[in-house]
């Protein structure tokens, strides 16, 4: 049986269009219930402004390759000045690692490690993210435009969204006078109803 073999993929920077692709999924607003701190303003927002979408993933993948790769793409906006943000998720498996490159907008990403120990590492066109093994991980677009960044990881990583489901990050972002801010979480610990 012949192994993978090598591809050119291509990542259209302003749209996170992967040509080819083998996977897609969407986030809609109503996919994020209790991640926000306002849980009616997230609640409003889905009834009054039809579900938005808040982000996108595509993936290309090969059976047998140790390596996929993809981008994720992500809307503006926020939620009661909490700013659109992935899910965020340690790694099931505590020795993988991931890497993301940012194609275009800008955010944050926020990453968490067992101790509690916070480290935000800004994403801007270029800006190359080495997210370690056993860090957890959430990307956050704090920019007026869609935020689009690749990632390449181990296929057999897996994601744990647990421990972030449970307990939240502890720290999250919101937009004051139109510049994002990195604050306490005063819901951290705190399991959502
Ligand atoms: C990324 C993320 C993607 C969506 O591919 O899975 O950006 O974020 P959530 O999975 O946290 O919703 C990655 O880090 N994969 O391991
Ligand atoms: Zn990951």
């Amino acid at each position: 049986m012949a192994g993978p073999l090598p591809a050119e993929i291509f990542f259209d920077a302003a749209t996170g269009r992967v040509e080819p692709a083998t996977g897609h999924y969407v986030k809609r607003l109503s996919d994020l219930a209790g991640m926000f701190r306002d849980e009616e303003a997230r609640q409003r927002d889905v009834a009054e402004r039809g579900d938005p979408l808040v982000y996108e993933v595509a993936e290309y993948r090969q059976e047998r390759c140790d390596l996929f790769l993809g981008t994720t793409t992500m809307q503006p906006g926020n939620v009661g000045g909490e700013y659109y943000m992935t899910r965020g998720h340690f790694h099931a498996r505590r020795d993988r690692g991931e890497v993301y490159t940012t194609l275009s907008g800008a955010g944050l990403l926020l990453l968490e490690n067992r101790e509690g120990r916070i480290e935000v590492v800004e994403m801007r066109t270029g800006s190359v993210a080495l997210i370690p093994p056993d860090w957890a991980h959430r990307s956050i677009n704090t920019g007026a435009v869609p935020l689009v960044f690749s990632w390449v990881c181990p296929v057999d990583a897996g994601h744990d969204y647990g421990p972030i489901l449970e307990k939240g990050l502890r720290k999250i972002v919101v937009e004051r006078a139109g510049t994002p801010q990195i604050l306490d979480n005063p819901a951290f610990g705190q399991t959502p109803a």
